[in-house]
């Protein structure tokens, strides 16, 4: 009897999931990623939905080095170590960084290695991030600077590596964005 009201629960969050990720009209959308090691373990997830012109980002992540980490979304949907294979940061409209579309707000690891966050971003759209060549998302090993170079340092301001990267360093975690929201267990990439 308990696993018939147990079964009966999960369908119920199966029909919402769907609900939500199909929408009535089509207006609401969602991708999603499993966030991957360099050894190609999932520490985490994130997840992209589209709401009313703005996407909300939410990532849920364990395994990483407490602190600051530089947290973008990448131009190809592609995780293989050192996942240089995503490519560059997501940037549709050729801003520099701090203004790329996949500029993302950094990732605060707790001391227990850690990480939940969730914000909203009108930089991006679910369409775009499902482009022809995908995109993924990035955790780095550093901090993102924001290429926020003070003069004192640099007259000429900041070189043309911060203005791509934001120095945010190595990248340690990769997950390959998919349509939907992403069920559990669910970890496909390409
Ligand atoms: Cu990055
Ligand atoms: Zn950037």
């Amino acid at each position: 009897m308990i696993r018939v009201i147990v079964i009966g629960a999960a369908a119920t969050a199966a029909v919402a999931v769907f609900a939500l990720t199909s929408g009535a009209g089509g207006s609401v959308s969602a991708a999603s990623a499993v966030l991957v090691d360099a050894e190609g373990a999932p520490i985490g997830r994130v997840k992209v939905l589209s709401k009313g012109g703005k996407v909300q980002l939410s990532v849920d992540a364990s395994r990483l080095s407490p602190g600051f980490h530089g947290f973008h979304v990448h131009g190809v949907g592609r995780c293989e170590a050192p996942f240089t294979s995503a490519g560059g940061h997501h940037n549709p409209v050729a801003a520099a960084h701090a203004d790329h579309a996949g500029d993302l707000p950094v990732l605060l690891v707790a001391r227990d290695g850690t990480a939940n966050a969730s914000f909203a971003s009108d930089r991006l759209d679910v369409e775009g991030l499902l482009d022809a060549d995908g995109s993924s998302i990035i955790v780095h090993a550093a901090p993102d600077n924001y290429a926020n170079i003070p003069a004192r340092y640099a007259a000429a301001g900041p070189d043309a590596a911060t203005l791509a990267t934001g120095d945010s360093g190595g990248r340690v975690a990769c997950g390959v964005l998919n349509a939907g929201a992403g069920g559990e267990g669910s970890g496909r990439g390409r």
